[in-house]
């Protein structure tokens, strides 16, 4: 068991994460029956205003607290307790993120930011939302240079060693949001915020959106990186066996440090403003960052593999019935490892030049980050939360509260898979994202959106109304397993953490020289950006005032 303070500490953050995920998921509902015509907002409330509030609330408020609280109690687990300087700079962290979201989510129930969670220019919140939004990076950054700090000291007492694998990926974890952040902390620093208070009249908008995309693609592995830990080091320890390979598992890590920055441009490849060529670059890096996970895919099916021929299987696939099935906390994050076949697959269509002509803008982008990070990403997320808060409170998960996390996750993936696929569909016949009609006045074309058993805004309907239910059950188990469910007295009764054994033997040293990995990302970010993002500096059109469309 970790140190009382430090368990503290993650259950403040995991609070905090599931106080935005029971909101967040709310949003979602009334979403998917305005898109349905089937709900009228009162005048009071925007559409738009929904929207900022489910993408900010559940992609970055609770995917960032949760990953927060995942990554204390690892490295807590891993490298040994915090000392005092480090946990009294991780509570500084804590409480200027919370400050930073607290103020973005006034500002969005305000009615004065609804920008939705990329902010796009020239879209116009008040200042304090960027603001908000400023605090909650900079709450992050102070975080993360608490872990690196304690993670310093273990290398210091443990001079010429590899660290454990589980403090290995954090530190990975930490350096790419570190350098993505820059993208997003220049952009609101120097262009929103004196924009929004009116320091200046214009903004330009091809940059914002250029450094937005800096930021907002490592982003997206920001949330992966911390499933694919639970991938790498608590899988294998629930199937019984050790890391398949240490070095594979540190080199497919650092290849996120390298290939994850220098590929926003894959999401603007329909602006103008551009040229093609340095599209095209950055297309060619978003090839190579598909490489990482394809290892990862590798390394779960020599997993499943090596587990069940110990146990006993013979034949091709005779692993797969020996996998523990009856174990809630594998079973969530088989199928979110499922989910990231057609997800990742998805990805590699948007990032084909030609392909994502037909897909940009349209429902299959939704569709497409629901299979990511609302699938793979977030029910990794609720595995280890069955297992990660009995072990910071000490209580039980009993018997009842197992049975109500498999109808939890198989919930979830009903409802995922209902919605995901009508939106993916939905997205191929034209329906576009981000409005809040969808009956373009009972045009012919917008009602073929509402016929059709997989194909519809009815589906997204019933998909989302099956997340929802999905969601609560989650919020009974996490106040059950915080507050309500009995203490585990007993030593059976008590959950551990499951962190695999690896091997590092055989791992080169040099895999832990960060200094390289961070001269190479840094290398690859001025390639790809430098003539770029220094052309629409140099070239920069008249540039935009604010609108405000709500
Ligand atoms: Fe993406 C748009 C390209 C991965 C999230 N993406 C988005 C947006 C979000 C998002 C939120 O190139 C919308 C942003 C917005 O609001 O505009 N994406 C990719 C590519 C990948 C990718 C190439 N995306 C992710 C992940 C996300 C995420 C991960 C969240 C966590 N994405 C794009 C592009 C766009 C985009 C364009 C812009 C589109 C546009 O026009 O706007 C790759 O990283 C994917 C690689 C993954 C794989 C899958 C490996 C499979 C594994 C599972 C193994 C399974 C096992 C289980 C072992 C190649 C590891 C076996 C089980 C059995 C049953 C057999």
């Amino acid at each position: 068991m970790i140190a009382l303070q430090d368990r503290k500490l993650a259950l403040w953050y995991i609070g905090v994460a599931y106080i935005a995920f029971l909101i967040g998921t709310l949003m979602g509902l009334l979403q998917v029956f305005i898109r349905n015509d089937k709900l009228q907002l009162p005048a009071w409330l925007d559409y738009y205003q929904i929207l900022t509030a489910h993408g900010v609330l559940l992609a970055l408020i609770y995917t960032t607290f949760f990953i927060f609280a995942f990554f204390v109690t690892g490295m807590s687990k891993s490298i040994g307790t915090f000392g005092p300087k480090v946990r009294l700079v991780s509570w500084i962290g804590f409480w200027v993120t919370l400050l930073g979201t607290v103020l973005a989510t006034a500002m969005i129930v305000a009615g004065e930011a609804s920008v939705l969670y990329t902010f796009y220019a020239p879209l116009m919140a008040s200042g304090w939302y960027y603001v908000g939004l400023a605090l909650f990076v900079v709450g992050t950054w102070i975080s993360s240079f608490a872990l690196i700090g304690h993670y310093r000291v273990w290398r210091k007492n443990n001079k010429g060693e590899l660290s454990p694998l589980f403090a290995f990926m954090t530190i990975t974890t930490i350096i790419l949001w570190l350098i993505a952040c820059l993208g997003v902390v220049a952009t609101v620093l120097f262009q929103y915020i004196p924009w929004a208070f009116g320091w200046t009249d214009t903004i330009n908008v091809e940059l914002s959106r250029s450094l937005f995309w800096f930021f907002g693609h490592p982003l997206v592995y920001f949330w992966l990186l911390p499933a694919y830990i639970a991938w790498y080091v608590i899988v294998p320890k629930i199937l019984g066996v050790k890391v398949f390979s240490d070095s594979l598992a540190r080199l497919a890590f650092v290849l996120f440090i390298l290939f994850s920055i220098p590929v926003g441009f894959h999401h603007q490849l329909t602006e103008p403003g551009i040229s093609n060529f340095w599209k095209f670059l950055q297309v060619v890096l978003t090839f190579m960052v598909i490489i990482p996970s394809l290892m990862t895919a590798f390394t779960m099916f020599a997993n499943f593999e090596i587990s069940g021929r110990k146990k006993g299987a013979t034949g091709l696939f005779g692993w797969f019935k020996k996998l523990p099935w009856k174990d809630v906390r594998f079973t969530s994050i088989f199928i979110a490892m499922a989910f990231f076949i057609p997800g990742g697959a998805g990805g590699i269509i948007n990032a084909s030049f030609q392909l994502n002509e037909v897909v940009h803008n349209t429902l299959w982008i939704v569709g497409h980050f629901h299979i990511t990070v609302g699938t793979p990403v977030a029910m990794t997320f609720m595995g280890l939360t069955f297992w990660l808060i009995p072990y910071l409170t000490g209580r039980k998960f009993t018997k009842s509260m197992q049975i109500l996390a498999f109808v939890q996750i198989i919930t979830w993936s009903i409802g995922m898979l209902l919605m995901s696929t009508a939106q993916h569909i939905l997205g191929l016949l034209g329906a576009p994202r981000r409005t809040a009609f969808s009956n373009y006045n009972n045009h012919p074309s917008a009602m073929e959106w509402f016929d059709g058993i997989l194909t519809s805004h009815v589906t997204m309907a019933v998909g989302g109304s099956i997340l929802f239910l999905s969601a609560m059950i989650l919020i009974y188990i996490v106040a059950m397993s915080m507050f309500l469910s009995p203490k585990a007295l007993k030593v059976e009764d008590q959950v551990e953490f499951p962190m695999a054994e690896s091997d590092k033997t055989h791992t080169p040293k040099w895999l832990e020289n960060w200094w390289i990995w961070i001269g190479i990302a840094f290398a690859l970010i001025i390639i790809a950006y430098a003539i770029p993002l220094s052309s629409m500096i140099m070239h920069a059109p008249p540039g935009s005032e604010g609108f405000k469309t709500w």
